[in-house]
């Protein structure tokens, strides 16, 4: 059987998020958007009220919500300001990793910094040469006694000026392709350089830094997994972040629908309201359709994962979907607006902007494509379970890898 209701638990949590959004996101957005602010406040409280690391176990601090509530607050927090919430999320993209790979020291340590003080971690994946094409990235990670040496540059970094820690992805096999990856925890103070901060279209909010590693050595312990297992720790980690990201996709259309149907009935043209004109109507009832369909593949896709069930196509099916109905409604919206809709005084152009960084990063529009093409055409059964990556395993891996260090 099929249910669409949410539990007493849900709803609530979705009215905490709403009520955040409308009240400490919303009022200030366009101010943090224009400036390029960084949202330090804000942050500050939605980790007060529990907004923030909702994925983390109860045994790290956390609340160890289901994916589907994550994906309320998501869709929320992209309504009230995608830059803020996309800041207020990133934590999750990095802890993602630490939890299905980490020991259990490292899980207590890193994950229970961010449930202990409003602390952030980010991301490390992307290269200068290295976007879509992950096994391309030529950061290095050299295996020396207790420690791995770090040495290269990741960009797009989002939090990466803030954070307290990363996960950072590198070769430790450079002629193995994506079997030559591994992932790590590199703490800020193992001397990482942050190096540019990004000006950005839109999610002007949130930021993005260049990271550099230069001979950064980490304990041996803060590999993530197996050794040279890093690829699918990534692979596996964007299973499970890509449903919220397409969830403030969700909430960026949904906010330029509401702007633009209220306009619509406001604004007089030819001595009616232009939602009276067939041509403004449709478009009005696109946008509505384009945000109930992205938002049944994001929960399908949360599902799927509270499941337990492989969601690989539906979490790209959701990403890709949401990311291009956000653009097409929050073009549209401009366009409900007509001249003012291109004039800053007005709402919806930020959520123009905002909404395109939605296709390109987590995957782009073009990634999902590539991974719905092959996983429809493979035929993989669709109850597959979610592959995993134990701690047990983990443990083992650093045991060998210590094991050789010794005897090499
Ligand atoms: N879960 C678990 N394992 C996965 C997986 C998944 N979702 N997807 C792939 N794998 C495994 C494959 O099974 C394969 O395993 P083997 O080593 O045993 O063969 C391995 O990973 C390589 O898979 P594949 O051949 O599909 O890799 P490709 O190099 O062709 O890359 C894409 C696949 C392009 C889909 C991948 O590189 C990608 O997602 N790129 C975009 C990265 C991205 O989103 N960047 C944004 C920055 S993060 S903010």
């Amino acid at each position: 059987m099929v249910d669409f209701t949410l539990t007493d638990e849900q709803k609530d949590l979705r009215e905490l998020a709403h009520n955040f959004a409308e009240r400490e996101i919303r009022p200030v957005a366009w101010d943090y958007d224009r400036d390029g602010t960084w949202p330090q406040a804000i942050i500050e409280k939605a980790w007060e009220v529990g907004l923030m690391n909702t994925h983390v176990a109860e045994a790290y601090g956390g609340p160890g919500l289901d994916y589907l509530s994550g994906c309320l607050i998501e869709e929320e927090m992209g309504w009230g300001c995608s830059g803020i919430g996309t800041s207020l999320m990133a934590n999750g993209l990095a802890a993602a990793p630490v939890s299905l790979g980490g020991s259990e020291e490292v899980k207590k340590r890193y994950l229970g910094m961010l449930c202990e003080e409003p602390k952030l971690a980010s991301f490390c994946l992307t290269e200068p040469d290295a976007g879509s094409d992950v096994s391309g990235m030529k950061t290095t990670a050299v295996r020396r006694g207790d420690k791995y040496v770090i040495n290269g540059s990741k960009c797009f970094i989002t939090n990466g000026g803030y954070a307290d820690w990363y996960t950072v992805y590198a070769k430790t096999d450079k002629d193995a392709g994506h079997r030559g990856i591994s992932a790590f925890v590199v703490p800020r103070d193992a001397s990482v350089i942050v190096d540019k901060k990004e000006d950005k279209m839109g999610q002007r909010a949130s930021n993005t830094a260049t990271i550099t590693f230069n001979d950064t050595e980490i304990p041996a312990e803060n590999l993530l997994g197996e050794e040279n297992h890093g690829f699918k720790l990534a692979m596996m980690t964007l299973d499970r972040t890509r449903p919220g990201v397409a969830a403030m996709a969700v909430g960026i259309a949904r906010a330029a629908f509401e702007f633009a149907s209220e306009y619509s009935k406001e604004r007089v043209q030819f001595g009616v309201p232009i939602a009276m004109h067939q041509a403004v109507a449709f478009m009005i009832a696109d946008m509505a359709t384009k945000v109930e369909a992205s938002r049944l593949l994001v929960w399908q896709s949360a599902v799927q994962l509270d499941e337990g069930i492989r969601n690989t196509l539906a979490s790209s099916h959701a990403k890709r979907f949401s990311a291009d109905s956000a653009m097409e409604v929050t073009v549209d919206a401009v366009q409900v607006y007509g001249g003012y809709g291109f004039i800053k005084e007005y709402p919806v152009e930020k959520l123009m902007r905002d909404a395109k960084i939605m296709q390109l990063y987590e995957g782009t529009s073009q990634i999902q494509r590539l991974v719905i093409a092959r996983e429809v055409l493979m035929g993989r059964d669709i109850s597959e379970p979610q592959p995993e990556l134990t701690t047990k395993e983990t443990e083992v891996a650093v045991a060998q890898s210590e094991t050789a260090a010794a005897t090499a």
